[in-house]
């Protein structure tokens, strides 16, 4: 369906007032510019570059059944994904203007890496509807762990286990893994979406229940905006639907061009990567490519070990065999 409005519609309309209440929805895209890759982009996402590992499906990694048994994989990539190794990007910048503004009615993250409130958006109009980083626990028994000891887990890539003697369980931050519930807060919050006088969806493919449901919930006759890479959803099948299709951040800087903020946001967002950049919590390490290559070295020689143990126990037994059935 065309669209009844464009870029300048939407600029106009907040510059004079129309529209007081956004609510944003953001994903992985508005996050791929401070190096962390998306899951589902071809080529550069995480699930491509996951491959080599040969896992039983890509979403493995990050699914509570799989790392209930095998967590290594999740830990030898945490470090690369974790929030105290990034700076915010100007995407994230331009949420932390318009709460400024008071135009950011509630933020929707998919995202894990908490960068929304590292660039400023107040903790209580965002929601992180798959949880973050900041606390861990057991997986099985569900006890705490200590903030120390997770750090230099995140730092060595080497699965913390449970601290209780009775416990085998590996520690888990709390991100919400595949096969697990949102936060209760989900069903509360998700009531700010037709309070809106706007919707700006971005960097989502929409593929992930149920965060995707949310742009279906805005009321019909106000604007939603998707700023993606590429057209998802349901997006186009109402007459004020916007798509602008292409980086985050090249869009988020021509929004603010037409709305005279520019200046503004780009201050804003060189004090935030700056306040960051103080308060890193690792020195550089691996790349991700560098971590998933030491990994699957490291499963080819335990696959080989086992390869190597298995064919010794089977000549040993075979030897046995041999001299009972001799003795006979
Ligand atoms: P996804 O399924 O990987 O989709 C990402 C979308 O963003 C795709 O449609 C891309 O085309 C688009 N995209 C990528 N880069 C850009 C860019 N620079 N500008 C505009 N669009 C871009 O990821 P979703 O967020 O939709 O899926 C939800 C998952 C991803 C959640 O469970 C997250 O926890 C998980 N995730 C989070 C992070 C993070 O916290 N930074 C990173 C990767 C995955």
């Amino acid at each position: 369906m065309d669209s009844k409005i464009d870029i300048q519609t939407i600029a106009d309309r907040i510059k004079n007032g129309q529209v007081t209440r956004i609510v944003v929805l953001t994903g992985a895209g508005i996050s791929t510019s401070a190096g962390v890759p998306d899951f589902r982009t071809p080529n550069t996402g995480l699930y491509d570059k996951l491959a080599p590992l040969k896992l039983p499906y890509p979403e493995a990694i990050f699914h509570i059944s799989y790392f209930s048994h095998t967590p290594e994989p999740f830990y030898a990539i945490a470090r690369c994904r974790h929030p105290g190794n990034l700076k915010p990007t100007i995407s994230h910048a331009f949420l932390a203007l318009l709460a400024k503004k008071n135009l950011l009615h509630f933020l929707f993250t998919q995202n894990i890496d908490g960068l929304e409130e590292d660039a400023g958006v107040p903790a209580d109009k965002v929601l992180w509807a798959h949880g973050n980083w900041k606390s861990q626990h057991c997986w099985k028994c569900k006890a705490e762990y200590p903030d120390d000891l997770m750090k230099t887990a995140i730092q060595t890539g080497e699965v913390p286990y449970c601290l209780r003697p009775e416990c085998d369980g590996a520690i888990k931050p709390d991100v919400v893994f595949f096969g697990q519930s949102l936060p209760a807060e989900f069903d509360v919050k998700q009531s700010h979406v037709p309070e809106a006088d706007l919707m700006l969806v971005m960097g989502t493919s929409l593929k992930v229940a149920p965060c995707s449901q949310l742009p279906r919930l805005a009321k019909e006759g106000i604007p939603r905006v998707l700023i993606n890479m590429e057209r998802t959803g349901d997006f186009g099948n109402r007459e004020e639907d916007l798509c602008i299709l292409g980086s985050c951040d090249d869009d988020v800087r021509q929004l603010a061009d037409l709305l005279g903020w520019r200046d503004e946001l780009e201050g804003l967002w060189k004090d935030t990567v700056e306040t960051k950049r103080d308060t890193l919590d690792f020195d550089d390490g691996p790349t991700l490519d560098e971590c998933i290559d030491k990994l699957v070295k490291e499963m080819d020689e335990k696959l080989q070990i086992s390869a190597g143990h298995k064919r010794m126990l089977e000549n040993h037994l075979g030897d046995k065999f041999a001299r009972i059935m001799g003795g006979k």
